[in-house]
């Protein structure tokens, strides 16, 4: 190795900057917090591409409802920006979406409201114009999609009530109607989209004796048309199925049962079907999470499921969940808040980041993001801490920090000893993984105090 090589090696050793990470991958934790004038809403709609925030408030100025979208921009997240409803209690923002740098937000069921665009321009989050909903047909409250090129609007019929996905294909800022999916007489759907896959649910599907619920899972072609692949129907396992859905490469994830839809009578739980060319669509993961429950919110990313669960059996019993059904991990609970200050409606995931609203002490609410994957919990995700530089040692996937605390080389020991010692004094003052055993990016004396805390054996 030259000189020069050699400098450039300890350059990216010592900052992390590799130029392979996208900015958006590396965010960090982040916060929005409730509008002034509004708030008990905060939160109850949430969306985000990675590198754009967007939290709908349809409570906010006496229910003409807001947005607030942030923006990972040059390394940093920009200020919060508000975007207000057009006319007084017009619900605004009660469904949100957000893909390409554009925004969509409904207003509620009861306006009869279009689907507003929001884009930026010059630097501000403005309303462009807005997706005009067809002839006889209102847009429903919850449940709005949308990918790059194309938005999946749920649409109720004025008369007959009966429900549909509209499907608007996106080309130069123009949104046009390609295609109306009728469902049946029921309005409860809920839909997500990834790339050209879409879901359906559609948990009120057979309304007139169970309601069983169907999922449904649809593609586009090149006619641009969305055709049905694959129906799922509920069956008595999966009362009510599709109540929520969610869906991300080849693999789909649906909410059924649950003690407030169904008063107890069949018990919450999340399945999770993989799709493959020769066997369709096969359950790989499913959770019964239990009678007292039910599922507020799910949302499926980067392989991990975020849910919002409720527990009736405790007096606040409010949870975000985050599971990883590849390893067939055990739901494991989260209480980002605290005690007592436990999410309500939200969870959205989207490039390792976790998306999901807390109730303060004091009544008011925010919304936060934070890594999903996050084992020294400090605000940055693992997989980024790592690229500061020799924070796996022995390679064995997890921060050594996380593994045994003030052990720099596992590698080598199992003990926080004396060559630890050496390593924090040969890296003092520098930005660095190594050396840095509270994982806030520089190795100094704080790090040298856990060394001292935890002198000895590792534990395990
Ligand atoms: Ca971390
Ligand atoms: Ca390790
Ligand atoms: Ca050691
Ligand atoms: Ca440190």
């Amino acid at each position: 190795m030259n000189a020069n090589r050699m400098l450039i090696g300890m350059f990216i050793l010592s900052t992390g900057t590799l130029p392979a990470i996208a900015g958006s991958i590396c965010q960090e934790e982040s916060t929005i917090e409730t509008i002034a004038d509004g708030g008990i809403r905060h939160g109850r709609s949430v969306a985000t591409d990675g590198s754009i925030l967007v939290v709908g408030d349809y409570s906010a100025d006496n229910y003409r409802g807001a947005i607030v979208i942030r923006q990972w921009s040059g390394g940093a997240w920009a200020e919060e920006q508000v975007v207000y409803g057009v006319d007084s209690d017009d619900e605004f923002g009660a469904s949100v979406a957000v893909a390409n740098n554009v925004v969509l937000a409904t207003a509620s069921e009861s306006v009869d409201g279009d689907v507003d665009i929001i884009e930026l321009v010059l630097g501000d989050w403005t309303r462009t114009g807005s997706i005009v909903m067809p002839e006889g047909w209102q847009c429903v409250q919850r449940g709005l999609a949308m990918t790059d090129t194309w938005a999946a609007i749920p649409l109720v019929h004025s008369d007959s009530g009966f429900a549909a996905v509209g499907m608007w294909r996106q080309s130069g800022g123009i949104w046009t109607i390609e295609q109306t999916i009728e469902l049946g007489q029921a309005s409860g759907i809920h839909i997500d989209m990834h790339e050209d896959q879409m879901v359906i649910g559609w948990y009120e599907a057979d309304g007139v004796t169970v309601y069983e619920g169907l999922v449904e899972v649809y593609e586009v072609d090149e006619f641009d048309t969305w055709n049905s692949t694959a129906a799922i129907p509920g069956g008595s396992a999966y009362l009510l199925s599709g109540q929520i859905v969610s869906i991300f490469d080849d693999q789909i994830a649906f909410a059924s049962g649950g003690w407030y839809v169904t008063s107890n009578e069949w018990p919450a739980r999340v399945d999770v079907l993989n799709h493959s060319p020769g066997d369709g669509w096969v359950e790989t993961w499913s959770n019964v999470v239990g009678d007292s429950y039910q599922f507020n919110d799910l949302d499926l990313g980067d392989g991990i499921i975020a849910a919002v669960i409720w527990d009736s059996d405790e007096h606040d019993g409010w949870q975000t969940v985050i599971a990883d059904p590849a390893t067939g991990m055990e739901l494991s609970f989260h209480d980002p808040g605290g005690e007592g200050h436990g999410p309500r409606y939200v969870a959205s995931v989207g490039e390792g980041m976790v998306l999901y609203d807390v109730t303060l002490e004091d009544g008011s609410r925010e919304v936060r993001m934070r890594p999903a994957a996050d084992c020294d919990q400090n605000g940055v995700k693992d997989a980024c801490d790592d690229l500061l530089g020799a924070a796996d040692l022995d390679a064995n996937g997890e921060l050594d920090r996380c593994e045994c605390a003030g052990n720099l080389n596992p590698h080598i020991d199992v003990n926080v000893d004396a060559d630890d010692i050496l390593d924090v004094l040969f890296y003092w003052g520098t930005e660095t993984g190594h050396g840095d055993c509270d994982g806030d990016g520089v190795c100094g004396v704080l790090d040298l105090l856990i060394i001292l805390e935890n002198w000895g054996e590792c534990e395990g």
